[in-house]
């Protein structure tokens, strides 16, 4: 594997989740492996549990891990080629790249969505960069369109907790106060549709994501018949894709929160949430609080699918 930043890039997914298992079973079993090469984590952008995950995955395997946050003691760095510098930003990304691929032997990229230049991000402009420039293999830690560790992780989960062969998921947008990309819906929907599940999206007028990410999955707008005989209900806001509105708020409409009364609609469904969550925009405290809400361990799958990934590379380098 070269690189990770789509459902693709890890071929079959049978193949992929018997590595996740054989990892899950010993997280210790390849320490060797990742003697004396080095990760460089990258953030444009905050983050709690990739960053704490991916670290955990790549010390399990004996890595060395360096990590940089771009916008904390970094210089400011330009990602425009043509552009006459006489702004705050000192550096172009197209030396730095370079620069930190010399240091190190696999490389991690978290770098969101503008949400301001539809083209720019599903044209994946900064990740693609990292790929071409850096001569190291590249994953994304979510990148502008999608966010593949974290759709790994959530496959897992639901291998781990279903109870039918072809279970019913249900991805539901929810309200929340700012914008937010459309990565992790995209991606998850990407991995689902990579999948035999039955798989339904469901979102208000407005919220429609680009038809490739939706693929084959029923898109239903009338969110209780969405959670009929629902066996996992996935929750995540996005911010509006279609033109003129790509990047807004077109909605806070809290009937959109997963509650219990919603929740009951559903085959006693798990409730699952990428996390951070917003408590009472997204989900009320009682369906997050709930014996069904599975949250914790689908984030504690992070530095599984981080593992996995980074298991892959190591025996390619
Ligand atoms: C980010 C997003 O929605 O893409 C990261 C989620 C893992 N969420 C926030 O910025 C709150
Ligand atoms: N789910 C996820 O990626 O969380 P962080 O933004 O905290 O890394």
């Amino acid at each position: 594997m070269k690189k990770f930043t789509c459902v693709q890039d890890i071929g079959p997914l049978d193949k992929a989740l018997e590595d996740a298992r054989l990892i899950k079973k010993d997280r210790f079993a390849f320490t060797d492996l990742g003697k004396n090469k080095t990760l460089l984590m990258i953030f444009f952008n905050s983050s709690l549990r990739t960053r704490l995950s991916t670290q955990k995955a790549a010390m399990n395997l004996g890595m060395n891990v360096m990590v940089l946050d771009v916008n904390q003691g970094a210089w400011k760095l330009e990602t425009e080629r043509g552009v006459v510098m006489d702004g705050d930003k000192a550096e172009h990304l197209l030396e730095a790249i370079p620069v930190m691929g010399s240091y190190c032997d696999i490389i991690g990229v978290r770098s969101f969505a503008s949400l301001t230049d539809k083209k720019a991000d599903y044209e994946e402009k900064v990740l693609n960069q990292f790929i071409k420039f850096s001569g190291k293999p590249v994953f994304s830690m979510e990148a502008a369109t999608r966010h593949p560790l974290q759709s790994f992780a959530d496959l897992i989960t639901i291998e781990e907790f279903k109870t039918k062969e072809r279970p019913k998921v249900v991805l539901t947008w929810a309200p929340h106060p700012r914008p937010l990309p459309q990565a992790v819906a995209n991606s998850f929907a990407e991995w689902m549709n990579a999948t035999d599940y039955d798989f339904v999206i469901t979102h208000p007028e407005g919220y429609e994501l680009d038809p490739k990410f939706v693929g084959k999955a029923k898109v239903e707008y009338d969110r209780d018949k969405a959670f009929k005989n629902a066996d996992f209900i996935y929750a995540k806001n996005w911010s509006a894709y279609s033109d003129p509105n790509y990047g807004k708020v077109l909605s806070t409409d809290r009937h959109w929160t997963v509650d219990t009364k919603s929740m009951d609609l559903t085959d006693g469904a798990f409730f699952m949430h990428c996390l951070p969550v917003r408590r009472n925009m997204i989900v009320t405290d009682d369906v997050l609080e709930s014996e069904k809400s599975i949250v914790i361990p689908e984030a504690a799958n992070r530095e599984i699918s981080a593992q996995t990934v980074l298991f892959r590379f190591l025996k390619t380098l």
